[in-house]
């Protein structure tokens, strides 16, 4: 039977990008006095490169923005690093202020999954304190003890689209990939839900609608009512 459901968090949980991140990215650019500006249709096309560090890194080399023409290659990850984690400061901060709801029929799939003793899970390239904080602004302070494992950031080495927060998650579980299953809103996402070997729902929204989801068990609009996404999979044979 079904041990455990995976859930990646952003774009999945929430739609977080757009409104979220994206405008966190840009606070932080203007904190730190860079004339930088991501707008929505080039935040975009910067999704495709996962990890928000990773993104400025991939920005910098490809769009030669002002104002960072004197940083030296040794400098460059510390100072990205130190410039992330202002970004860090403003996402937390936009979300404690409310400012992003869950996805529709995500906290009822997860109340189900609980009911049902299904194990839940989050398997994510996003920092550690962003997942804390929407879980509590959204579900509650106790909602982080309902997650059985929490894998985030930068405890594997390779982001999505690699497998590797997938297979950390599933070993921290101690269950196999057949066990279990993905939930994921992207084509990245859905390559290392899949590389993992693991069954994948796939709820798309506004930035990946147009992606590729080959190999998906499943494309949905989202988990609202009235569909059922797990009773699709019912006939599958969970070991
Ligand atoms: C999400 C991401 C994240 C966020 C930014 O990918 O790529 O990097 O955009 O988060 P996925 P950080 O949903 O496939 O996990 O800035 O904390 O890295
Ligand atoms: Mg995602």
């Amino acid at each position: 039977s079904l041990r455990a459901v995976l859930f990646d968090v952003d774009g999945t949980l929430a739609d977080t990008e757009r409104d979220g991140h994206r405008v966190a990215f840009n606070a932080a650019f203007g904190e730190l006095g860079l004339d930088w500006n991501w707008d929505i249709d080039l935040y975009g096309e910067l999704l495709k490169i996962t990890g928000g560090k990773e993104r400025i890194h991939y920005y910098m080399k490809n769009y030669a923005p002002p104002g960072t023409d004197r940083l030296d290659r040794d400098g460059l990850d510390s100072w990205i690093a130190s410039l992330h984690k202002v970004k860090t400061k403003h996402y937390v901060s936009l979300l404690e202020q409310g400012g992003i709801p869950l996805r529709p029929g995500v906290a009822r799939v997860i109340q189900d999954l609980r009911d049902a003793n299904i194990k839940i899970a989050i398997a994510t390239t996003t920092t550690e304190e962003n997942v804390t904080a929407l879980l509590k602004s959204t579900l509650g302070e106790d909602s982080l003890g309902w997650f059985d494992v929490i894998g985030a950031g930068d405890i594997v080495p390779g982001k999505k689209p690699e497998p590797d927060i997938y297979h950390w998650a599933l070993e921290q579980l101690g269950l196999s990939a057949q066990q279990c299953i993905a939930v994921e809103d992207s084509e990245n996402g859905l390559r290392s839900s899949l590389a993992a070997g693991l069954d994948t729902v796939v709820t798309v929204n506004d930035y990946t609608r147009v992606q590729n989801f080959n190999g998906a068990a499943l494309v949905l609009s989202d988990l609202g009512e009235p569909t059922q996404p797990f009773a699709v999979l019912e006939g599958h044979a969970f070991d």
